[in-house]
């Protein structure tokens, strides 16, 4: 975790010297009229190059974070930290972790894409599916007697491959899902050509796997080269373990503990929304007409040159998280941002601080936000910056009679 801290500080520095998009290039001139712009000179903005809008404010901020210093886990501590995610036993006679092996047999076979040429196109293997989840997710399946059981992998709470098992005690007519609170390969590696029996006993399911480390900070590769600190685990996934719900808000004391909600409080924030419902568990929403600009952003609505304009009565009906709502991890102190009202995600907003203490817990899609940084010698003009994955964009926010415009003015890549 340390890593992607080191990986978004870092993306911050860089991201004034980031290689460009070279289609971006072209429109570093840029005139945008506005439509009132006779109600108000200011409204004439002619968009020169994001690096004249200077902010004394945003420089101390980032000031700041440079003292920030991050050091990668050592081999010997990472093993440490992986072994405390879950309940495991050290077995010798276990197979041993094979990179070639890293898909499925089912994964192989659905991956034979071929041509046809009659039609000319490309024809894809259909998706099979079980108890409502894809067989491309599987990575192991078994039956015993009225028992079946597969373990899976969904984004539901994580960026990728988060683990949960499906169970079904008869003979997969009804089925149940449980998050494990892992990801695969983050670091334990689950082996589907494992031969121990994926059922211990009735209420436990059990799997070898391999704690192996990432080689590459980047994972364009897939997979990605990796290199095995230790083999020969036997993880155990004692089901009522997973079941338990201390609150009966309807989320697991394991997902609960993945949104960073209150395990023992149905309404962490006290907002009477429950936490398996709230879409912002963690603050009630008393918005601000900042807090407006932050949810246009979260929302994807700010396009690069094209300025959005709204005002806070664009207020959305409160919505509710369901079976399939994506969580986004914000990482952001900004109260404004805290109090946004999403519309179809749910979001998790937590504090540089607590998320730099993670070590492996956690993988959903996350994004950092900075707060509005004043820019010098403007009125009721700001800047703001997100970053995610690779990307940093900067924003332009003026303050107008209508409400606010926001414009997305620069955006970067780390290469
Ligand atoms: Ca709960
Ligand atoms: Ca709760
Ligand atoms: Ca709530």
């Amino acid at each position: 975790m340390k890593r992607i801290i080191k990986i978004i500080l870092l993306l911050l520095t860089l991201s004034v010297i980031a290689v460009q998009y070279e289609k971006y290039t072209d429109i570093k001139e840029v005139e945008y009229k506005h439509e009132e712009e006779k109600e108000n000179s200011k409204d004439d903005y002619k968009y020169k190059n994001e690096d004249e809008y200077k902010s004394k404010e945003e420089d101390e901020y980032y000031k700041k974070l440079e003292h920030i210093k991050f050091d990668f886990l050592s081999n010997e501590e990472f093993v440490l930290r992986a072994k405390e995610l879950i309940e495991y036993h050290k077995i010798t006679d276990y197979t041993p972790y094979d990179v070639s092996l890293s898909w499925t047999p089912y994964q192989d076979s659905i991956f034979e894409i071929k041509f046809d040429l009659d039609n000319k196109e490309f024809t894809y293997p259909k998706s099979e599916y079980i108890a409502g989840i894809d067989k491309n997710s599987i990575i192991k399946q078994e039956k015993k007697g009225n028992l079946e059981s597969f373990i899976y992998t969904s984004n539901k709470y994580d960026v990728r491959e988060g683990i949960w098992i499906a169970f079904s005690k008869d003979n997969g007519n009804s089925w149940e899902h449980l998050y494990t609170g892992i990801s695969q390969s983050r670091p334990l590696n689950l082996k589907w050509y494992s031969k121990t029996s994926l059922f211990k006993s009735e209420t436990e399911l059990q799997i070898e796997a391999a704690i192996v480390r990432q080689l590459t900070i980047s994972s364009r590769y897939n997979p990605a080269p990796y290199e095995v600190l230790e083999d020969g685990f036997l993880l155990v996934f004692n089901l009522d373990d997973l079941r338990k719900d201390s609150d009966l808000d309807g989320l697991t004391d394991i997902e609960e503990q993945s949104l960073y909600t209150d395990p023992n409080n149905v309404d962490t924030d006290g907002d009477k929304i429950p936490d398996d419902l709230d879409l912002n568990p963690h603050f009630s929403s008393n918005r601000t007409d900042k807090t407006v600009i932050f949810e246009k952003v979260i929302e994807g609505e700010i396009m690069l040159y094209t300025p959005v304009e709204f005002s806070i009565s664009d207020i959305p009906p409160i919505a509710y998280a369901t079976d399939t709502t994506e969580t986004l991890i914000i990482i952001a102190d900004d109260i404004h941002l805290q109090e946004i009202q999403p519309k179809w995600r749910r979001v998790i907003l937590i504090s540089a601080e607590k998320y730099r203490k993670q070590s492996f817990r956690n993988t959903a899609s996350s994004i950092s936000i900075s707060p509005l940084f004043k820019v010098d010698d403007e009125k009721d003009t700001y800047i703001f910056r997100s970053h995610s994955g690779g990307e940093s964009k900067k924003y332009l926010v003026i303050k107008t009679k209508k409400g606010w415009e926001v414009i997305l003015i620069g955006y970067s890549i780390a290469c």
